[in-house]
């Protein structure tokens, strides 16, 4: 298992790469650029600055999150051959740099989606959340509520230069249906996939966040039988998952013990984001509000000891970052990624990895 950790870049984010070599245990950065527009090749001169950035504080970059997919791509237009053309070359250009795994996602419109970025827990902490009743049905308002709660900072998957145009991007998707998007999901790993053998990178796609539909998008990559789907489709190790725990719990009918262990013996997952959360009202028949707890076992509804041994105990050998953290001791910074609950969740996670090793894991 290598541990690392999300980084947006030092024009993004006031969290410094010196910061998060003190963290124990955090080996490399997961990192991005943000700055090139979804569709377009991301130049090689720019990753390597970025590497050569990482590197010099004593971390690696092998790991990117995200290559963003665009919209023609997802929605099949006849365009999107020349934005899978471009796709295949970032892949190249990223390997030149040394990156072993891409991960991404196939969401139409939107990435992850939360009612509440700010939600406050009786600890005085705060966290995202998502409560059904919240989401507004027309989408505008949404995208509202997030430009004045994100604080400035541009979330991954919420560009304001794209969601400016967001009915447009809904025609897109009116004849999308799952069926469809499932074709041109496969129709893009299969025009990707001789690239990513050639240049061994690996692709590691992100589970739909939540995993089920919401304003009427169709969602695909929601439970293991999706998962299987998607191996089976494309049946190649190039082809693998970037492990939710968070996304996967967020419909509590997906056991997410069973299935980090069927795919890590599988060896499709290259990646795993390890999160907490707890649903709000486990006793409604149904409901599946939740919001993103610590990362301890008892502060959530996820037991991370077993978490942590489905990957240890099948023998994970891929990247693993603590995913979304709370704002605590008073941080202040994007929603989700800030410093300190995250470096929590590393030590944490290292903790359990350790006793595994040495005690009871295989
Ligand atoms: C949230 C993340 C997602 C993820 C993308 C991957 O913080 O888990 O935004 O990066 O869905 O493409
Ligand atoms: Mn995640």
């Amino acid at each position: 298992m290598k541990m690392t950790f999300r980084w947006y870049g030092s024009d993004m984010e006031k969290i410094t790469l010196s910061q998060i070599r003190q963290i124990p245990g955090v080996s490399g950065i997961v990192g991005c650029l943000m700055d090139v527009p979804v569709g377009e090749v991301w130049p090689r001169a720019q990753i390597a600055a970025l590497k050569e950035e990482v590197e010099r504080s004593g971390l690696s970059l092998e790991v990117i999150e995200s290559v963003n997919i665009h919209d023609d791509i997802k929605a099949g237009l006849p365009s999107r051959d020349g934005y899978i053309e471009n796709y295949r070359q970032t892949i190249r250009n990223l390997a030149r740099c040394g990156i072993n795994v891409i991960c991404y996602n196939f969401m139409p419109v939107f990435d992850w989606v939360k009612s509440d970025l700010d939600y406050p827990l009786p600890d005085g902490s705060r966290t995202l959340a998502f409560e059904r009743e919240k989401i507004p049905d027309d989408p505008e308002a949404l995208l509202a509520r997030y430009s004045s709660g994100t604080k400035g900072f541009t979330l991954p998957g919420w560009e304001p230069e794209r969601l400016a145009h967001l009915r447009t991007l809904f025609d897109l998707y009116r004849e999308v249906d799952e069926t469809r998007l499932r074709d041109n999901l496969i129709y893009f790993l299969k025009a990707i996939m001789p690239v990513c053998e050639e240049c061994d990178v690996r692709m590691a796609i992100h589970p739909d966040d939540p995993p089920y539909s919401l304003f009427g998008l169709p969602r695909i990559i929601k439970n293991r039988d999706d998962l299987d789907w998607l191996c089976r489709s494309v049946d190649t190790v190039y082809n693998g998952i970037t492990l939710c725990t968070g996304s996967i719990a967020e419909d509590p009918e997906n056991d997410v013990y069973a299935i980090l262990e069927e795919f890590t013996r599988r060896d499709r997952i290259h990646f795993a984001h390890v999160r907490n959360i707890r649903y709000m009202h486990p006793d409604i028949e149904g409901n599946k509000d939740f919001y993103e707890a610590p990362h301890l076992s008892s502060e959530g509804s996820l037991d991370m000891f077993r978490i942590v041994s489905a990957l240890h105990d099948n023998g994970f050998d891929g990247y693993i970052r603590p995913d979304h953290g709370r704002m605590i001791w008073q941080e202040t910074g994007r929603p989700g990624y800030g410093l300190f609950d995250r470096a929590l969740g590393v030590a944490y996670i290292n903790g359990l990895w350790e006793a595994l090793d040495k005690c009871g894991g295989k």
